[in-house]
């Protein structure tokens, strides 16, 4: 079911367990302001998840409510983890789900890293 986004943040949420080392995931990097790791159901060659350390529902939540250096961390390990799987030569696209409409699922904000072949036109 995909979530309400403004829902209040949810601890029990998969990607929280995951911060918490409660489940485990195949990380590829972390520092104090995120975390990422591989999909468990790619859609492409490269298909990195990063999540913010903070308690966000969504980028509506993130964007309104996390103080600045929180969102540039953010950030900055988006485009470190991009460049470090070798994706800045041949491109790579980034996608964030906000709420019922987009199909977002899991209740705490994510930013997908897609790469590794060409990816084609954006269809929304
Ligand atoms: P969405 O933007 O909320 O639709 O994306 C959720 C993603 O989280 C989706 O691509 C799932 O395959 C992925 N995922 C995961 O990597 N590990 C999990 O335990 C669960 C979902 I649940």
């Amino acid at each position: 079911m995909p979530i309400d986004a403004t829902q209040a943040y949810d601890d029990d949420n998969i990607f929280a367990r995951i911060l918490r080392g409660e489940i485990p995931s195949r990380k590829v990097y972390e520092d104090e302001h995120a975390l990422a790791f591989h999909d468990i159901n790619p859609q492409a060659p490269v298909h990195i998840l990063v999540i913010p350390k903070g308690r966000y529902v969504s980028w509506d939540d993130f964007s309104a409510h996390a103080p600045v250096e929180e969102i540039a961390g953010f950030v900055r390990a988006v485009g470190h983890v991009a460049r470090e799987q070798g994706l800045v030569a041949p491109g790579y696209r980034l996608l964030a789900n906000a709420g019922s409409d987009s199909g977002q699922e899991v209740p705490h904000l994510h930013v997908h890293i897609f790469g590794g072949r060409g990816l084609g036109p954006m269809l929304v």
